[in-house]
């Protein structure tokens, strides 16, 4: 008999049922205390049977290059091939384009829906997305000693490093925390695990526009209205709110930087801390900081960078000939060109693709979008002649800081806050779920050199 005939179905739990009597559709919290017994047991059952099925090998260059390709992580949100790229519970970007519910009048996905779809597999209905979204704008509020603490963070502090303190700070409200303390059952830890997780989503973006506001403008803050979306209360607060085109751009960029499987490191250090029972603030706060890396989340703002020194040197004249002198000039220094190549893309990432399409609707005269698409055209032949990367093509990064900029948000050092709000969106479900499956803490095993050697001769 096959696994799944063999998963018994959990009875639905006894409150899900009481408040289904009195509205049609169940809330998110609800639709997991069903799943995730059903969730639990699959993996029970998985383990039973295949517990000692040799699934990979591992080479000794694999434990000296960064553990790439190991399979030793479970990521249930999404799975990221090298070729087609990220799919977010079997869906690429495109199908969640279509399939996820929009705001009224808009065409973008909403990250609220996809928070529900990889917590969940399923597509939420729009009145379920609206009643994430009213929770979220509810719950919106800082507490007083998080906003003295980022109103009193210097300036010249990056944007990044007050983001994840700010993050930190808010371990106060962690009701995982407090119930840990008084010794809750660990079959109620996704409970509070879960509160936790919508608490701090509903409190990023607050905390990221008070960045925002206090580093580049005069600190006021625009308002969180009920009635709107994530994304819309988040553009008003960092005083964009009156532009539907930004709006859209936010829900675009929220929810394709959410979750690029489980082996990424804001990815991997979330879930990494969180399996050691940190509350879901003190583990997001890790992620944030391996995000805030110029290898990974900040390779968005060194692409700004690297983009106007270009632009700078090349004095407007953006010839093939220019630009792959610049891209040279580049490597030549021992320098990695930002935002190409990729630990496990082999093409394209899908997500530059998608904000390349929403250039090409919104501003195709653009003339820094012109500029990367030269760019496009030259750097996966000069990387491929330099003959290192294994991977010539652009990733998420290389196209996200322009269309910020035609907006007018012209900070790039705030650019990686932005992606830190969204991955918010994908590994803070791997957590809830982490708990509701009862996964260990992590730990792999590691060797000195010395042993290494020993190791292998004693393979040989
Ligand atoms: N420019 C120049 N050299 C590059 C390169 C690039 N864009 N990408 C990789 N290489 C080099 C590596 O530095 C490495 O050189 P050494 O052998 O001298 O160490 C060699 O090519 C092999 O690297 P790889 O196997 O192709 O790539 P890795 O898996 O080791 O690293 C990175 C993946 C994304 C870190 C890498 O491609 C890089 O540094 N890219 C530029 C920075 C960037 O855009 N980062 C964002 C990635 C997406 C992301 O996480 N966003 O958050």
């Amino acid at each position: 008999m096959s696994l799944i005939n063999t998963v018994k179905r959990q009875p639905v739990k006894a409150l899900a049922n009481a408040v289904r009597f009195y509205s049609a559709e169940p809330t998110l919290k609800q639709r997991l205390a069903e799943i995730l017994p059903e969730k639990a047991e699959e993996v029970k059952q998985l383990k039973k049977e295949y517990g000692k099925t040799v699934i990979g090998e591992v080479l000794l260059e694999q434990a000296y290059g960064g553990m790439r390709g190991i399979k030793g992580l479970v990521w249930e949100g999404s799975v990221l091939d090298p070729i087609e790229g990220i799919r977010f519970r079997g869906r690429t970007i495109p199908d969640i384009q279509n399939e996820l519910p929009k705001a009224p009048g808009g065409s973008e996905p909403l990250p609220e829906a996809l928070f529900w779809l990889l917590l969940t597999g399923e597509v939420p209905s729009e009145a379920q997305t609206k009643a994430l979204s009213e929770e979220f704008a509810a719950r919106s509020a800082l507490p007083k000693h998080v906003e003295d603490l980022i109103d009193r963070s210097p300036a010249h502090l990056h944007p990044m490093a007050q983001f994840s303190i700010a993050v930190t700070a808010l371990e106060s409200e962690s009701q995982f925390a407090k119930a840990y303390a008084q010794g809750v059952h660990k079959s109620k830890y996704w409970e509070y695990t879960y509160e936790d997780s919508i608490e701090l989503l509903a409190k990023l973006p607050n905390i990221a526009a008070r960045i925002y506001r206090n580093v580049f403008h005069d600190g006021k803050l625009g308002g969180i209205n009920p009635n709107l979306d994530y994304s819309a209360n988040l553009a008003n607060l960092l005083g964009f709110g009156g532009n539907q085109e930004f709006v859209e751009l936010m829900r675009l960029y929220l929810t394709i930087h959410s979750d690029h499987e489980g082996g990424n490191v804001s990815a991997h250090t979330t879930h990494l801390v969180g399996s050691a029972l940190s509350s879901p603030f003190l583990s997001l706060a890790a992620g944030l900081n391996g995000l805030a890396g110029p290898l990974h989340g900040r390779a968005n703002q060194e692409v700004l960078e690297w983009l106007f020194k270009m632009r700078e040197e090349l004095h407007g004249d953006y010839s093939k000939e220019n630009i792959e002198k610049y891209l040279w000039d580049t490597l030549n220094g021992g320098r990695v060109v930002p935002g190409y190549g990729h630990a496990v893309l082999r093409k394209t990432d899908p997500r530059y693709t998608a904000q390349r399409e929403f250039a090409l609707k919104h501003m195709p005269d653009y003339e820094l979008f012109k500029l990367v698409s030269n760019i496009y055209e030259v750097a996966p032949g000069v990387l491929t002649k330099h003959g290192k990367t294994k991977n010539p093509w652009p990733n998420v990064d290389s196209h996200s800081g322009v269309l910020l900029q035609y907006y007018g948000l012209t900070e790039e050092s705030f650019y990686t806050v932005l992606f830190g709000v969204s991955r918010a969106f994908g590994v803070l479900p791997q957590l809830i779920l982490d708990r509701g499956i009862g996964l260990p803490i992590e730990r792999p095993k590691s060797f000195s050199t010395e042993k290494y050697i020993e190791l292998v001769k004693n393979i040989k």
